[in-house]
């Protein structure tokens, strides 16, 4: 029987190639997001490899709309053996004491109380059938403040600290935890950061060649497809010149 992994966030960027690629190793997937056009656009795609895929559209800061998608799942869709936690962004990069309050609460409610509500809904089932993994998608973000980088840098910290904690709740199951630090990622992350200025960012990758979608989902497999008895707790994944999240060499 094929496993399934549900992976949020899958309309764009890392979450699509990692949909794509787990559906490529032979996973049923679900996969989620808020734009019906493009999961549609996607399902359609990954059927193609001869695997099952599931929809749902729902937003990850919307409890019970989260909760409904969960239980509208068919019977044999319930056992999910792999959750990935990616849906989030950044959201402006004004200096902390000049940030934009709807900004903070769309980074603190995505990017943490999504992940949890994720989290609480569908781990309660893998420790109750003692196996099932979570990659969650953290950030170098996370390890230390960048300039600008304040209140998203303390969700990815959050991510952090939740990956741990989780790891030790479960730490009596089979049930696995991974946090993965990914860098610069050229996805739909920096026009979502500057609200839609593409210009400002392309900005961002010029001069050194950023990971892509596609390199984080390699990970993902790797991660979730290593043996039973091997937990890989954390990964930092950068751009080759790229040495922290504020120190990057531009050609
Ligand atoms: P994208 O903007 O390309 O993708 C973001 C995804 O998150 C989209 O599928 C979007 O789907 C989904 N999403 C955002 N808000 C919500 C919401 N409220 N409810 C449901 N889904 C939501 O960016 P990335 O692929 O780069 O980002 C994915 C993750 O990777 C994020 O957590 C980000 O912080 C992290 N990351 C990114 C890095 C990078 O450099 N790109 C580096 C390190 C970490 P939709 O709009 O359809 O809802
Ligand atoms: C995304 C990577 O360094 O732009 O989390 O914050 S970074």
């Amino acid at each position: 029987m094929k496993k399934i992994a549900l992976i949020t966030g899958a309309t764009s960027g890392i979450g699509e190639a990692c949909a794509r690629k787990l559906a490529m190793i032979g996973y049923n997937v679900i996969i989620t997001g808020r734009r019906a056009d493009r999961l549609d656009a996607i399902a359609y795609e990954l059927s193609a490899l001869g695997v099952g895929v599931i929809t749902l559209e729902f937003d990850v800061r919307d409890r019970e709309a989260a909760a409904a998608a969960i239980q509208s799942l068919p019977p044999e869709w319930h056992e999910i053996d792999v959750l990935v936690n990616n849906a989030g962004g950044a959201w402006g990069l004004e200096p902390e004491y000049e940030g934009i309050y709807a900004d903070w609460d769309t980074m603190i409610d995505t990017n943490i109380k999504g992940l949890l509500t994720m989290t609480r809904l569908i781990v309660p089932g893998m420790v109750e059938r003692d196996r099932g993994h979570v990659v969650n998608i953290g950030s170098v973000a996370g390890d230390a403040a960048y300039a600008g980088g304040n209140v998203y840098c303390a969700t990815k910290s959050a991510v952090k600290a939740l990956s741990d904690g989780l790891r030790i709740d479960v730490a009596h199951t089979k049930v696995r935890v991974t946090n993965i630090k990914p860098g610069l990622v050229e996805t739909n992350f920096s026009v979502t950061r500057f609200h839609g200025d593409k210009e400002k960012a392309d900005k961002v990758y010029k001069g050194i060649q950023p990971l892509t979608g596609e390199d984080i989902a390699e990970c993902v497999a790797f991660a979730v497809s290593a043996p039973e008895h091997v937990q890989v707790a954390e990964l930092l994944v950068l751009a080759t010149h790229q040495a922290s999240g504020s120190v990057v060499h531009r050609q």
